[in-house]
């Protein structure tokens, strides 16, 4: 049967040809000869249709004989005459290197080590600790009452064995109250957690950076000029604040505190809804119950307390309208800071 002679001539020709081939090009050249789309090797496969069944099995297993000799006599060839470095494929040591684009902070992060620089430059401590607390530590020692709403287990993630993520830093500076005798002044940033659905402004877990000074005759006139102080530091000399009443369990009296919108100078403007003002921490002078709860002496000690949205900064500072782009990490987004 001519068809498996015509095979092993052909596989002992390549062999032949390709062991004597001098360069690269050459062998280039035999591979689109014997194997190549319109090479002899498919065209010889093509005559298997026109053999009888009984001819066929024999005549297959030529066709792989033929195949894989001559693949390997091509692998062989290149091989010997220089690795990989195939006709067309030679490395070409003229062309640019791959940019590499350098990383950024993202703008939590910007934010908050701008605040903590501030914080530190006026002589407060950075205070950390963590992300999973006791209700004790997160709400109790805060004073916030049993039937209080943001102890539900729809707005606070509870573990089987009944501690908590916390909702806020605050279990940090109860943990230095338990531990540190007065004065105390320290900042405690870190991430918080709050059982929500998110949206623009809501997140399920967001960053607070709280701050607590401890002292004889601390007053609320010192909480308005740290928070003064702050203001104008992280926004600018001009930047003015204003305190509203307020209510937290944890400090009595408490404010709200508000600095002018930094976009408008306090003009008014779309931001700060034409008010000229931004809502931007919660304050207050430490509650008597909760330095009680610390072991600390109400009657000898007083203090503020304060507590800042870091997302809510950042997106104000860098005019961000959507919450959920701070966590898609986004390069296109991240680059812009
Ligand atoms: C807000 C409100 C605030 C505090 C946090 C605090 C901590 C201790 C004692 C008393 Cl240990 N107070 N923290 C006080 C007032 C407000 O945060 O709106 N944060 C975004």
């Amino acid at each position: 049967m001519s068809l498996i002679a015509d095979l092993d001539a052909l596989l002992a020709e390549a062999q032949g040809l390709l062991a004597a081939a001098a360069d690269s090009a050459t062998v280039e050249a035999l591979r689109a000869k014997y194997i190549g789309r319109k090479g002899i090797l498919p065209e010889m496969m093509g005559r298997l249709a026109g053999l009888t069944p009984a001819e066929k099995p024999e005549a297959g297993k030529a066709v792989n004989r033929a195949k894989t000799g001559v693949q390997a006599a091509l692998d062989a060839a290149v091989e010997r005459l220089g690795g990989g470095a195939r006709a067309g494929h030679a490395v070409d040591v003229t062309l640019p290197g791959r940019q590499r684009t350098l990383g950024r902070k993202h703008p939590i992060t910007l934010v908050l080590d701008d605040t903590v620089a501030i914080f530190r430059r006026m002589g407060f401590l950075v205070a950390e600790g963590p992300e999973i607390e006791t209700v004790y530590n997160n709400f109790d020692a805060l004073n916030t009452p049993d039937d209080h709403p943001s102890r539900d287990p729809q707005d606070t993630f509870y573990f089987p064995d009944g501690r908590i993520l916390r909702t806020q830093t605050s279990p940090v500076q109860i943990r230095v109250m338990q531990t540190t005798k007065p004065p105390i002044r320290i900042v405690c940033p870190g991430r918080v957690f709050r059982r929500d659905t998110p949206d623009a402004t809501h997140g399920m877990n967001f960053h607070q950076i709280e701050g607590l000074y401890v002292d004889r005759n601390v007053t609320l006139a010192d909480l308005k000029g740290t928070m003064a102080e702050f203001a104008r530091e992280l926004c600018g000399a001009d930047a003015k604040i204003r305190f509203r009443p307020h209510f937290f369990p944890f400090t009595e009296p408490s404010v709200e505190c508000d600095f002018s919108c930094i976009i408008c100078g306090g003009k008014g403007c779309r931001v700060c809804k034409q008010s000229g003002w931004l809502e931007i921490a919660g304050a207050g002078m430490v509650n008597p119950k909760v330095f009680t709860s610390c072991g600390i002496d109400p009657e000898e000690w007083t203090g503020y307390a304060f507590g800042f949205g870091i997302e809510r900064i950042a997106m104000i500072r860098y005019a961000i309208n959507d919450l959920r782009l701070l966590y898609e990490n986004d390069v296109r987004f991240l680059h812009q800071f």
